[in-house]
């Protein structure tokens, strides 16, 4: 229960004042944040889960007949084919000497649209983005933090899957269900696998699988949510765990609106923009969670590169699994 003596605080700025940040921490010209834990050291602790060679790839479909689940106010992708087989068939098309023919398309959509890494700079409060980096320079491009150091690093480490809508004994979690990090570690402990440090932490809430049975009507309906929400004590536990990078089945990684304080998506700022986390959002952990669930093994090698979109606020990935 909230504890009604306790100020609620007016704004980030007042609500992350004296919780641990990592600016500067990997120099004054940092692009990667908490992905700089990653050393080989963790590469090859991922490397040493690995024992049935089995793969999962964790990313949605683009495009899907369904739509895309995405953020309010952003728009599905859209994709036209610009040419194929009618263009040559009637002749729009002119013949190609040895008869080849072929189909050109193209897209148009969100970099945050789909399963994707957000580039650290990609939200801010206070006009200072990670790293201490001006605001300003997102303007016309992410010219700092961009998506782009994370893809030439890529991403690669042990990862750990917490399936919380299973611990919870449910197909999805509620709209605006939450849970900490205490949650996280008496599931891990149900599941029989350690959070270790340094590891890629990944979440199960059911929620994305879910947009491909509900309504979209249903699915956004007073649009909150489930996940992780926000605690002093869920920031330092990041903190000293060294998490570098946070993944999960929802559009935005964390319970949309903090119910303490109606902030939306606090943990962006608190994880993100202040200790470097990086967030992958909207996979599709289902299948990964399935089989985990019969063999008992919740950890594996975390591998995923987003693609590298120049000064882009987010990139689209594929993340793949190796157990
Ligand atoms: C926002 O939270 C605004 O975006 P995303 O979920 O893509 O990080």
């Amino acid at each position: 229960m909230a504890d009604a003596s306790k100020k609620v605080a007016k704004n980030l700025g007042e609500l992350l004042e004296g919780l641990p940040k990592n600016w500067g921490k990997w120099g004054p010209d940092d692009e990667l944040g908490s992905l700089n834990y990653l050393t080989p050291e963790q590469v090859l602790k991922g490397v040493a889960t690995i024992k049935s060679g089995k793969t999962f790839t964790l990313q949605i479909q683009i495009g899907n007949p369904k739509g895309d689940p995405i953020w309010p106010g952003r728009r599905g992708s859209h994709r036209v084919n610009v040419l194929d087989r009618s263009h040559f068939a009637c002749g729009r098309h002119p013949h190609i000497p040895g008869d080849m023919e072929y189909v050109d398309d193209m897209m148009i959509m969100y970099l945050q649209g789909s399963t994707q890494y957000d580039a650290l700079g990609h939200v801010w409060f206070d006009g200072t983005i990670w790293n201490g980096y001006s605001a300003d320079s997102t303007i016309g491009g992410t010219t700092k933090a961009s998506v782009l150091p994370i893809a030439e690093k890529g991403v690669v480490g042990r990862g750990v899957l917490i399936d919380m809508a299973r611990f919870r004994g449910k197909k999805h979690l509620d709209r605006g269900e939450t849970f900490d990090h205490n949650d996280l570690l008496a599931a891990a402990k149900h599941q029989g696998v350690e959070i270790r440090k340094r590891d890629v932490l990944i979440i199960r809430t059911g929620w994305i699988g879910s947009f491909y049975e509900r309504t979209a009507e249903d699915f956004y309906k007073d649009f909150n949510e489930p996940g992780l929400v926000f605690s002093p004590e869920l920031v330092r536990w990041f903190h000293e765990m060294e998490i570098p990078n946070l993944v999960t089945d929802t559009i935005a990684n964390e319970v949309t609106v903090d119910p303490t304080t109606g902030f939306i998506v606090t943990l962006h700022n608190a994880l993100m923009r202040n200790l470097g986390v990086a967030f992958t959002e909207i996979i599709l952990p289902d299948g990964l969670a399935e089989d985990c669930a019969a063999d008992g093994q919740w950890d594996f090698l975390y591998v995923a590169a987003p693609l590298k979109v120049f000064e882009g606020s987010g990139a689209p990935v594929n993340p793949v699994v190796i157990k």
